[in-house]
């Protein structure tokens, strides 16, 4: 096997045997380090930077750190002192790459390959974004989107707005957007955001801005490539366009944790992680012989809201010989995962079931 890669210094925290160093930029949880728990341990946590993180002097002196609000009645700036005043929720979410999944396609889609470990299940606690805009006098008349913008310096010479991190979500997500300072009871670590992350429950990953620094309601999109081009369900071989959609809203999702690879004969705990997305999860059904038959599983521990991922284990009685073991959640809406992914040109939101299967011997 090749030689781990070495974490990079500004997440050196994490623990090495418990994640994939795809580059400095791009950590993958490993599959097997999810356990039966529901919250992803920090130092566990996948890692996905568009650009290097920024200088750890942003976390220095964390209350002090100032967010522009644009878009509303009364813009203004907030430090994050100011912002802890006006109110405080705590959420559970599952935080999961665009990208998570992109490994099983075949056309062989550019970027990292990820498995099933740029996914995590996280409490964040901030203040609803939505507190923040009553205060500021309201949304102004004719605002569609919520925009954010990454806290990174940019390199010079190039165009910002081809490398700027800056998302645009639909004006209803202010229903559920926090402003959220701590992560898993801690203060936002550097590489995960801090001081200050938007966090957007049920939304992919790319849509939680780290290290805010503006939050503008605007009446269109971003231009910035990575909203007007990138993130968008594409046909393979064509461009990005901003009539395409965007990686917004995440559907069901599951898969198997355990066991991965190797079984012995007899009954077997088969364990995994499902989440609905936008709306909880309701049911998983788990299969050994590559989808023919099905046993329902049972969720194990705390449900922690429609946003958090539900860990769930069922008992398999298994006979020698290889199994294709896969898992199919279904949510609140009667969503079910389906059996193949949708083709795009990037390898975005792969929910397939079939994909996310392991074969694992058993002997
Ligand atoms: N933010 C910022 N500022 N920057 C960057 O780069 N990225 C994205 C988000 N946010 C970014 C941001 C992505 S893309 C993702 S996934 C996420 O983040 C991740 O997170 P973590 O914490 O894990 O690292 Mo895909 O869809």
């Amino acid at each position: 096997a090749a030689e781990p890669k070495t974490l990079p210094d500004y997440v050196r925290w994490k623990n090495a045997n418990d994640v994939i160093v795809h580059s400095a930029n791009t950590i993958e949880t490993e599959r097997g380090a999810i356990g039966s728990g529901v919250v992803t341990d920090s130092d566990k946590l996948y890692v996905r930077n568009n650009l290097p993180a920024p200088n750890a002097d942003i976390v220095a002196d964390r209350d002090a750190w100032k967010v522009t609000f644009e878009g509303v009645n009364g813009p203004q700036s907030l430090t994050l002192g100011d912002l802890k005043k006006i109110g405080v929720e705590t959420v559970t979410t599952v935080l999961q790459c665009s990208g998570n999944g992109r490994a099983y396609y075949q056309h062989g889609p550019g970027g990292t390959q990820w498995g099933t470990g740029a996914a995590g299940c996280l409490i964040w606690t901030g203040v609803p974004l939505r507190e923040v805009v009553a205060k500021l006098g309201g949304v102004k008349p004719g605002m569609n989107y919520i925009t954010s913008t990454g806290g990174e310096s940019l390199p010079a010479g190039l165009d910002p707005k081809t490398i700027m991190v800056e998302r645009s979500i639909p004006l209803k997500a202010l229903d559920q957007a926090l402003l959220a300072w701590d992560m898993n009871d801690e203060p936002m670590p550097l590489a995960h955001g801090g001081p200050l992350r938007m966090v957007v429950p049920g939304y992919f990953g790319v849509n939680n801005v780290k290290y805010v620094d503006r939050v503008a309601f605007t009446e269109g999109q971003s231009d910035a490539k990575i909203q007007a081009s990138g993130y968008r369900i594409r046909p393979i071989g064509e461009k990005g366009a901003p009539d395409q959609p965007s990686m917004w809203e995440m559907p069901v999702k599951s898969w198997v944790t355990a066991p991965l690879t190797t079984a012995s004969q007899g009954k077997n705990l088969v364990y995994g992680v499902a989440f609905g997305g936008m709306n909880a999860v309701s049911k998983v059904e788990v299969s050994a012989d590559g989808g023919e038959t099905w046993k329902t599983a049972r969720f194990l521990g705390p449900d922690m809201g429609r946003y958090a991922w539900r860990p769930f284990v069922v008992s398999m009685d298994l006979s020698a010989g290889d199994h294709r073991i896969v898992s199919r959640a279904t949510d609140t809406e009667g969503n079910t995962q389906p059996p193949t992914r949708t083709e795009n040109e990037r390898g975005y939101g792969n929910t397939s079931w079939k994909d996310h299967g392991v074969t694992v011997t058993v002997s």
